[in-house]
């Protein structure tokens, strides 16, 4: 993360989804345009995305936490300061479909996301018969799930880069520009570790 965007307000969005989503190798084809060989993320990664929106400059930071089920207790932790939820589904992984809208059902019900909205990214597509995202759409029964939330669903692929600069583009025109007066990303990053110390120690 240069030092440039460092003093930007921040508006961060959280990248969720089960164990081998393809939520890290996502992040990195998105921020490099490069393949990465990634391992599960025990723990998070964090890259930051320069947006320019109604004039006005701010730092994006996309917060990728791992999706072991072990990991997913602390998803919770991530909650608080997150303008919009990014929920990263394998398509090409049908018998994991139910575990992955529980988690994303789950998700949902927290009072630090009310309101937020919503982008899920059904990954893997250039994998030969993955759902589709009318299938996931369906399946996962999003129009009622999400209710009076902006959201929407899109088809990718974090191998091929296929869907990921109109995925940012759409999470870029859903969210509000952070305030001038905002936390800059420098200052939020830091407050974050210590708060999730804070919360880990006190488990
Ligand atoms: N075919 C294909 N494979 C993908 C795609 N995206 C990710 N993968 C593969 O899926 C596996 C898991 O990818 P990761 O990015 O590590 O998954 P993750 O969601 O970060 O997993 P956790 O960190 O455990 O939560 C890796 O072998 C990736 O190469 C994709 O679009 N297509
Ligand atoms: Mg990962």
């Amino acid at each position: 993360m240069g030092q440039r965007g460092s003093t930007q307000p921040e508006a961060r969005v959280l990248l969720l989804g089960l164990d081998n989503a393809g939520k890290s190798t996502l992040l990195y084809k998105m921020k490099h345009n490069r393949l990465v060989g990634t391992v599960p993320t025990i723990g998070f990664n964090v890259e930051m995305f320069d947006v320019k929106k109604k004039k006005k400059n701010f730092a994006l930071t996309v917060w990728d936490v791992g999706g072991q089920t072990e990991m997913r207790r602390h998803w919770p932790t991530f909650h608080q300061d997150t303008v919009a939820v990014v929920f990263v589904v394998d398509a090409a992984d049908r018998d994991r479909a139910a575990e992955a809208k529980r988690e994303l059902e789950n998700t949902l019900t927290s009072e630090q996301l009310r309101g937020r909205p919503l982008a899920v990214l059904a990954n893997k597509q250039d994998v030969d018969g993955s759902m589709t995202v009318t299938e996931i759409i369906d399946s996962f029964h999003l129009r009622k799930t999400c209710g009076d939330r902006d959201w929407f669903a899109q088809p990718c692929s974090a191998s091929t880069g296929f869907g990921l600069e109109e995925a940012l583009k759409r999470i870029g025109h859903m969210i509000k520009p952070p305030t001038e007066s905002a936390p800059n990303v420098k200052e939020n990053i830091r407050d974050t570790m210590n708060y999730i110390k804070f919360k880990s120690v006190r488990r």
